[in-house]
């Protein structure tokens, strides 16, 4: 009979590894895994349930927020609240980051920086969405309050980072330093079974990932490497295939499995990209070079060392197979 190892196990046995571990990213990762599990509950009715649709707020970026976003905020924040190894969050939907004040958690030597759903406007049609997570050490002393000094940390400093996404089925995938797993969820039995151990992404691939109908807006370099993906040439394999899902989770996922880059370039209408730099793109960063890939901002710019100044502050991304990440760079080097 085939062995199946549970998140949970698999966990354990990393924790086996570190005899001086306190067991406190243990009961982190319970926390996500839990909430988790609600959001495939919720997500999988959404279509019944009269709980899609915007629920009548702007999140901070003035952006219409979806009821299961608020949703999602809620169950993400009051797990990681319950178990007192958190001292504080930092959410893509609230404006402020979160103190948690009861005594258990200014204990917390942990501050979590999330996105509880990224893509929401997918729902309504039933395209998959996702949670990114990211996981730091407070810099504070413990046993005080949480500072945004805590939040405001640069990538590199990640202890964990991880996503949900909630697809075709529901899988976890996350890093704690040591490689990447993807665990899948069975929901007849309620867990999340390893089923892609030690992802490693493909040096090169033949997807590139970007939102064409703003190509006008591109700089001159991304638009002459859209150009390079789409000519023929037998010896690289092009043109390559265009595959934008429009949910970065699941745009991530494909080209992480398959080889490929995602790219949301600057541009007119987002003079610094669109996606945010603590809540999307350290977290795909961090797990991105645990799988052999790059994220980079720019030719020179490391995403993982851009020291944040705000909370909600954007990026230009460019995340995948490290071969096609520099050759975007090549572009970009020579056109602007
Ligand atoms: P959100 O955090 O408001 O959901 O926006 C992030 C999403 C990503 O999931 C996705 O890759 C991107 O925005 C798509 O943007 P666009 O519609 O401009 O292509
Ligand atoms: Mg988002």
């Amino acid at each position: 009979m085939e062995i199946i190892k549970t998140l949970g196990e698999f966990i354990l046995d990393q924790q086996r590894d570190y005899p001086e571990a306190s067991g406190e990213l243990t009961s982190l990762f319970s926390s996500i895994r839990l909430a988790a599990k609600v959001l495939h509950r919720e997500i999988n009715k959404a279509g019944l349930a009269d709980i899609t649709g915007a629920a009548n707020a702007e999140n901070v970026q003035g952006e219409e927020q979806q009821k299961l976003d608020v949703y999602a905020n809620e169950r993400f924040k009051n797990a990681l609240a319950q178990r007192g190894v958190v001292c504080g969050i930092a959410s893509e939907e609230e404006e402020q980051f979160v103190k948690f004040e009861e005594t258990k958690n200014l204990e917390g030597k942990y501050v979590v920086l999330i996105d509880p759903l990224d893509g929401s406007s997918n729902i309504d049609v039933n395209v998959s969405v996702g949670t990114i997570f990211s996981v730091y050490k407070r810099v504070s002393p413990v046993g005080s309050h949480v500072t945004e000094a805590d939040f405001l940390q640069p990538g590199h400093q990640q202890v964990a980072a991880g996503y949900v996404i909630y697809g075709s089925s529901t899988m976890l995938v996350y890093s704690t330093g040591k490689g990447v797993n993807g665990f899948t969820y069975d929901p007849t039995i309620g867990v999340f079974c390893l089923s892609h151990p030690d992802l490693m992404i493909p040096k090169d691939g033949k997807i590139y990932s970007v939102n064409e109908g703003n190509y006008i807006h591109f700089p001159e370099g991304v638009k002459k490497y859209i150009k390079y993906c789409q000519e023929e040439d037998d010896s690289t394999n092009r043109p390559y295939t265009s595959r934008y899902i429009g949910s970065l989770v699941s745009d991530f996922h494909r080209n992480l499995i398959k080889g490929g880059l995602y790219l949301y370039p600057t541009s007119s209408r987002y003079p610094n990209g669109k996606l945010r730099l603590l809540y999307e793109c350290n977290p795909m960063a961090y797990l991105i070079e645990q799988a052999g890939g790059k994220a980079m901002a720019g030719p020179d710019q490391r995403i993982m060392d851009i020291e944040p100044t705000t909370l909600h502050q954007r990026c230009p991304l460019f995340v995948g197979s490290p071969n096609m990440v520099d050759k975007l760079n090549e572009f970009i080097s020579e056109h602007g």
